[in-house]
């Protein structure tokens, strides 16, 4: 029986790029995010070219109910999820502290921390009935250290890093495995979505240097996934090579 995947913020990027090289490994997968549209796109793309099965669901992890409401709805089958990856975030704005605009932070806070924890909240029990189960979640560089004007999205991302050593401690007696996946820049939609659109700000962001690919960053989710039994990694920190911290680049 292949092991199923719940991944969350399928639709573009790193969890994009995860479902496929999951998929390609056998995993059947759930598929979530809040553009349809792309869901359905992916599916019948892994779908025609792996022999697995693919699921989608559709809801915004900002809204509790609605994130219970949707994976409470997969077929019983469905609920065995062995590896949930806590993927769907996003960075918006780009402002000092002073400055910031409150709708940003509102929306960095319920995504990146609240989202997170809503589904965690659902998934988890059934793996706790299982007593399996790994839960991977994303965090990033900028939940190790802060940086200029990344004062919100740096406080969301140590979130993460926090509750996912919450995590391990809660759920190690029921064999569940927690991990933390921390990668620098990676050239995604995510300036894009920073920037608000702004393309050209966007690209800048990977201007000058070779960042990391979305493909990178699924390869050591697969890695993680893929250790034996009795191995968990706790935490990854995954940089471009010309990428020495937060804030210190190689650039041409
Ligand atoms: P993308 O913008 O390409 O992908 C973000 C994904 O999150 C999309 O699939 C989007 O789907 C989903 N998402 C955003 N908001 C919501 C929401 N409210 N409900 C459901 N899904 C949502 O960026 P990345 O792939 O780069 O980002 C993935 C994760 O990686 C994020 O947590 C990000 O913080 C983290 N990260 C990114 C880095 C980078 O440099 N790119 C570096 C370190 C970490 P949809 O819009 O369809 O809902
Ligand atoms: C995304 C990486 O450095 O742009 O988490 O914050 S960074």
């Amino acid at each position: 029986m292949n092991k199923i995947a719940l991944i969350t913020g399928a639709t573009s990027g790193i969890g994009e790029a995860t479902a496929k090289i999951l998929a390609k490994n056998n995993f059947d997968l759930i598929v979530t995010g809040r553009r349809k549209e792309r869901l359905g796109l992916l599916k019948n793309n892994i779908e025609n070219n792996f022999n697995i099965k693919v699921l989608t669901l559709n809801f915004d992890v900002r809204d509790q109910k609605e994130t219970e409401n949707a994976i409470l709805s997969l077929p019983e089958n469905w609920k065995a999820i062995d590896v949930l990856i806590n993927n769907a975030g996003l960075a918006a704005g780009f402002d000092p502290i002073h400055n910031g605009n409150i709708n940003d932070w509102d929306q960095m806070i319920d995504t990146n921390i609240k989202g997170l924890l809503y589904v965690t909240r659902v998934v988890s029990p059934l793996m706790v009935n299982r007593k399996s189960g790994h839960i991977i979640n994303i965090g990033s560089i900028a939940g190790k250290e802060s940086y200029e004007n990344g004062n919100v999205y740096n406080a969301t991302k140590h979130a993460v890093e926090g509750v996912t050593k919450g995590m391990r401690i809660d759920l190690v007696k029921y064999n569940i495995k927690a991990t933390s996946i921390c990668p620098g820049a990676v050239d995604t939609e995510f300036s894009n979505v920073r920037f608000k659109g702004d393309n050209e700000k966007a690209k800048n962001v990977y201007k000058g240097f070779t960042p990391l690919f979305a493909e990178d960053i699924a390869e050591a989710i697969y890695f993680v996934v893929s250790r034996p039994a009795h191995v968990n990694i706790n935490d990854m920190l995954i940089m471009p090579t010309a990428q020495a911290s937060a804030t210190v680049f190689n650039k041409e």
